[in-house]
């Protein structure tokens, strides 16, 4: 652990500690007078004195609109002079989301990447070969500060020119991957491509996040690479990557750093908390940050929280892998769905690769989703999951649209295409749903 102490404090001491930053966020965003302060005194709110931890969930709150409305850094709660970087999210639409850094923010963010490190079992002799795309994007240079607290060796690969990454893979021997899920399947395809045996490499443990992603692609995803796949969550606005992280000693769930990001869980449509182990919309609120603190901030992911002990040791708070977000749910004939639910039906077949995507086929009157995915020939096949492989193209598209049906409860039609048709994402997050319009050509080739 990088920080035994806060990682496993008992949670009453916890709590008084939060209970601590909680009033010092409370009385800062008071002077401040911004928007945050604004709120807070419209409830009623005059002082930190005014609120306990149990009052969190009656105070105001913020999203993503807030930070559009004062594009592109009018919520800093800093003078731009102490800002030493700024970082954002492309998101939806092409409308960037920007955030500010101090210095201190950065070390912070820092040993909280270090601490996911650390739940991968990275120590200061490890190599880190770090394919997370470097720039604006938060992954890139986050994992990167991470390592180099840590005390590791960080190899700052960024995403794409992939043959050069296998090389590296294999001349530097990395311990740690950290890149995004969909890109460690494309690696581990390569691998394959180029006639690497995975077991000249001396991988141990992979962090992958900035997407969601089933245990479906997680057995996928160590199947394809020698290594322990872990989930690694995180949003530019609370921080970037290293919000949180699964451990390797149970790689179920992920421990929330909360002494830094106050979580809660609520119903995405009423606000209301949701009890324990129950989808909600994932809530944060960052009482250490200096540039951009937030109060209650909607994240729009939804996930369970657990508080049950973990086997590590860890005591801090675990959240369920993101289903998704509540803006990417689609809604077929009544139905709702995250494209994670489809992938983890698809995979679960043992017959298609997990290079998948969802079209929300817009050109008729009464709008069909088609999914579109491939069979398995770019990567070695993994043990399937149910039954035997047989079948052609043709009946494996049926088979499939039947156990959506049957697990999903969703009418899709499915489109087995040839290997290579499905969209690779070298660079960025995968994209999962795309739409089609009339006159538009189809968004995947072969698509009718
Ligand atoms: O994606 C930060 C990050 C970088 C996390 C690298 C992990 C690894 P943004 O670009 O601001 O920040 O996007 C944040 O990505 O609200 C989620 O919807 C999604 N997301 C991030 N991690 C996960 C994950 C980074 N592990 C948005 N599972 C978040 C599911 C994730 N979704």
């Amino acid at each position: 652990m990088y920080d035994h102490r806060a990682e496993t404090m008992s949670r009453d001491e916890r709590a008084a500690l939060q209970s601590d930053r909680l009033r010092a966020l409370v009385d800062r965003l008071l002077s401040l007078g911004g928007v945050q302060g604004g709120r807070l005194r419209e409830a009623g709110v005059e002082s930190g004195a005014d609120v306990d931890l149990d009052d969190l969930p009656k105070l105001p709150m913020t999203n993503k609109q807030d930070l559009w409305d004062h594009y592109p850094l009018g919520m800093l709660a800093v003078s731009l002079d102490d800002v030493v970087a700024v970082h954002g999210s492309s998101g939806t639409g092409g409308r960037p989301t920007l955030v500010g850094y101090t210095r201190a923010d950065l070390d912070l963010w820092a040993a909280m990447c270090a601490r996911s490190l650390g739940c991968a079992g990275a120590t200061p002799s490890s190599v880190v070969h770090n394919a997370y795309g470097y720039g604006l994007f938060t992954g890139g240079l986050g994992i990167h500060q991470g390592a180099v607290k840590l005390g590791a060796a960080v190899v700052p690969m960024s995403g794409g020119m992939t043959p050069r990454q296998v090389r590296m893979l294999v001349d530097l021997q990395p311990d740690i991957l950290t890149c995004t899920p969909s890109y460690a399947v494309r690696l581990g395809e390569a691998l394959y491509e180029t006639g690497v045996d995975p077991d000249q490499l001396n991988l141990a443990a992979g962090v992958f996040g900035a997407e969601p992603w089933s245990e479906a692609l997680r057995t996928k995803i160590e199947a394809l690479l020698p290594l322990g796949a872990l989930d690694i969550y995180g949003l530019s606005e609370v921080i970037g990557p290293g919000v949180a992280t699964e451990c390797m000693e149970a790689q179920q769930g992920l421990h929330v750093n909360e002494d830094h990001f106050l979580v809660e869980a609520v119903d995405p449509l009423s606000g209301e908390p949701v009890p324990e182990g129950t989808s909600g919309e994932l809530v944060f609120t960052t009482p250490t940050k200096e540039a951009l603190p937030l109060l209650r901030y909607r994240s729009g992911d939804i996930a369970a929280l657990s508080s049950g002990e973990c086997r590590c040791g860890r005591t801090l708070v675990r959240m369920s892998k993101v289903l998704g977000r509540y803006d990417d749910m689609l809604v077929v004939r009544g139905v709702n769905i995250y494209p994670s639910e489809v992938e983890r039906v698809l995979l679960a077949d043992g017959r298609v690769a997990s290079h998948y995507q969802l079209v929300v086929d817009r050109r008729a009157d009464a709008s069909r989703l088609l999914v579109a995915c491939e069979p398995l020939g770019g990567e070695p096949a993994s043990e399937p999951a149910g039954g035997p492989v047989g079948g052609l193209p043709g009946g494996l598209a049926g088979e499939l649209q039947h156990a959506l049906r049957q697990e999903l409860g969703l009418t899709a039609e499915v489109r087995v295409l040839p290997v290579g048709s499905v969209p690779r994402v070298e660079m960025g997050k995968a994209v999962r749903v795309v739409n089609w319009a009339e006159g538009d050509p189809p968004p995947v080739p072969g698509l009718t």
